[in-house]
């Protein structure tokens, strides 16, 4: 009789390129996905609607992937230690495959899960390491030891050999009446609304949500003379479109790491010149830096819950709760910053540059807990992601693994910079739109304007925050270095 195989989607929400479905589809024609609606993860404190939003849509996309492929996704709502295990046993299922993932929630909820299907005599097949290019532990440094510090990493990691993409599933047989009567015995439901689940969303999508979709933006970015073979150059600019917006894509594994890369390396055969080649490898670093921050996340848990340097840990944060507010709603006065704040909070998505700006104005300027930023982060991104939203902001406080121990950004400098002709900030803030444009990016707006405009005075002054900041961290590092035994000082 043939076997059936349950295969229990997460972050991998495609059938293409998905290394745990394809070695179960490897050992049996009768494999089913499930998903689970899990509780704990959607009832979280840093959960944000709009992940939940596209989470949905990719759910509805990969049901009718599995329809045309003859097969069923069956959907579970509750904890999949409990939920998963009696499915397995409603349906008779001889294992249940997943991939693995880097974060402390999946490190202890999948071995339950495994355990509690073990007590039924079921096995698991879970050592798929479908979302990175290289496992934790595949890339080590000379002493055999994980980095924590890019660029060696990086260096490493480019050199070793990646698979390629594999192959989708055809044909999978369907269940029948009565195990699908006996999947809706134990819970299996239809796909929820976002109001089901409490939530609600009324923005806007940065980028459309799903597997086709990923695929078409791939497509599209690689082999446009505007996307891929211009990123070294547009990357840095937020008024530009001069990025993937993969990131909720890869987030959610609606499209598999290995397809991405494998782009890279055909654009990178048909590179027109040397920029184009070299555009090339600087997003092949970004990618680079997403498996960096799981890697980091994998060796090193605790970054999920404090910072990487000791002399981060009890530093004399102001945590001003008005001026976190006034960060979180796009109300500093710094217009580059608040432009960035209301493109998150309207759109769920924030360019990279803004990313490091607002962040480094959280903690440096307004000398508030980079933990605040981070979790405000999650609730709002749609492609939050635990270990390079954690790894963005240790970056940016310097608490991480960041050799450059101090960085300061200063907002004027950098709208100068990166929004010159202050298009993104008139984009986000249309109710300055009619200011001068040296006004925007400096931040210097005449107080008639901006009462007339009722845009706030400046929350902070950059240069005196920027004293108070040094000044703390040097008493911090001071103290720190009293409290250490020779030998053990951080640099
Ligand atoms: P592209 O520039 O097209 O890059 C391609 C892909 O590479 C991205 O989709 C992403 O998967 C990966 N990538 C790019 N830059 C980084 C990076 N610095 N670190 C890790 N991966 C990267 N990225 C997230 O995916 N989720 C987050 O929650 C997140 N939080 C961040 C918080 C802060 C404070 C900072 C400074 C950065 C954060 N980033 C995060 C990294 C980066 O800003 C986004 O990945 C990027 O803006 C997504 O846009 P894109 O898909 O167009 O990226
Ligand atoms: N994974 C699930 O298996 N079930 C969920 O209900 C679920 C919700 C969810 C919400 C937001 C988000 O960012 C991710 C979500 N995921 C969910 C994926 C989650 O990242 C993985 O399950 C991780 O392995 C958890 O550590």
């Amino acid at each position: 009789m043939t076997e059936l195989i349950l295969f229990w989607h997460r972050r991998d929400l495609r059938l293409r390129d998905n290394l745990g479905l394809a070695m179960a589809c490897d050992r049996s024609p009768l494999v089913a996905g499930v998903f689970c609606f899990d509780p704990a993860l959607l009832t979280a404190a840093d959960l944000a609607p709009v992940r939940v939003a596209y989470l949905l849509a990719c759910l509805q996309e990969l049901q009718e992937s599995y329809g045309r492929v003859g097969g069923d996704l069956i959907l579970l709502h509750g904890d999949p230690r409990q939920c998963l295990p009696a499915l397995a046993q409603a349906l008779g299922a001889a294992a249940v495959y997943w991939n693995q993932d880097v974060e402390p929630y999946a490190r202890q909820r999948d071995p339950a899960v495994a355990g509690a299907l073990k007590t039924l005599g079921i096995e698991s097949q879970a050592s798929f390491w479908d979302q990175l290019l290289h496992a934790p532990g595949e890339v080590k440094t000379a002493a055999g030891d994980p980095y924590t510090v890019y660029t060696p990493f990086w260096r490493n990691w480019v050199k070793q050999p990646k698979a390629n993409p594999w192959p989708c599933p055809q044909g999978l047989a369907q269940l029948t009446a009565a195990q699908l009567a006996a999947a809706t015995a134990v819970g299996a439901t239809g796909l929820p609304t976002l109001e089901d689940l409490g939530l609600v969303w009324p923005g806007e999508w940065s980028m459309p949500p799903g597997e086709l979709a990923a695929h078409q933006r791939l497509e599209d970015f690689c082999q446009s003379s505007q996307g891929l073979e211009a990123y070294h150059h547009q990357r840095n600019f937020p008024w530009l479109e001069g990025t993937s917006r993969l990131s909720a894509a890869l987030k959610f594994g609606a499209i598999g790491i290995r397809t991405v890369w494998a782009s890279t390396l055909e654009a990178a055969q048909h590179a027109r010149s040397s920029e184009a080649a070299e555009a090339i490898q600087t997003w092949q670093q970004e990618l680079a830096w997403r498996e960096f921050y799981q890697h980091c996340l994998y060796f090193f848990p605790a970054l999920a819950t404090g910072p990487y340097r000791s002399q981060w840990q009890d530093f004399p944060w102001v945590n001003h709760p008005d001026q976190f507010q006034a960060w979180c709603t796009g109300r500093t006065g710094y217009p580059i910053v608040d432009a960035a704040m209301r493109q998150l909070n309207q759109t769920g998505w924030m360019h990279n540059r803004c990313r490091m700006i607002v962040a480094s104005f959280l903690t440096k300027d307004l000398i508030i807990n980079w933990q605040w930023g981070e979790r405000y982060f999650m609730q709002h991104l749609v492609d939050g992601d635990q270990a390079a939203n954690n790894g963005g902001w240790q970056w940016s406080a310097s608490s991480g693994m960041d050799p450059k121990p101090l960085r300061i950004f200063n907002p004027a400098t950098q709208a100068q910079k990166f929004d010159a002709t202050a298009d993104y900030i008139r984009q986000w803030l249309p109710e300055l739109q009619s200011l001068e444009t040296e006004w925007l990016v400096t931040g210097k707006i005449p107080p008639p304007h901006r009462e007339r405009l009722a845009y706030p005075a400046p929350l902070v002054d950059h240069r005196r925050q920027q004293a108070i900041f040094k000044q703390k961290y040097q008493a911090q590092r001071q103290a720190q270095a009293r409290a250490l035994p020779p030998g053990h000082r951080e640099s």
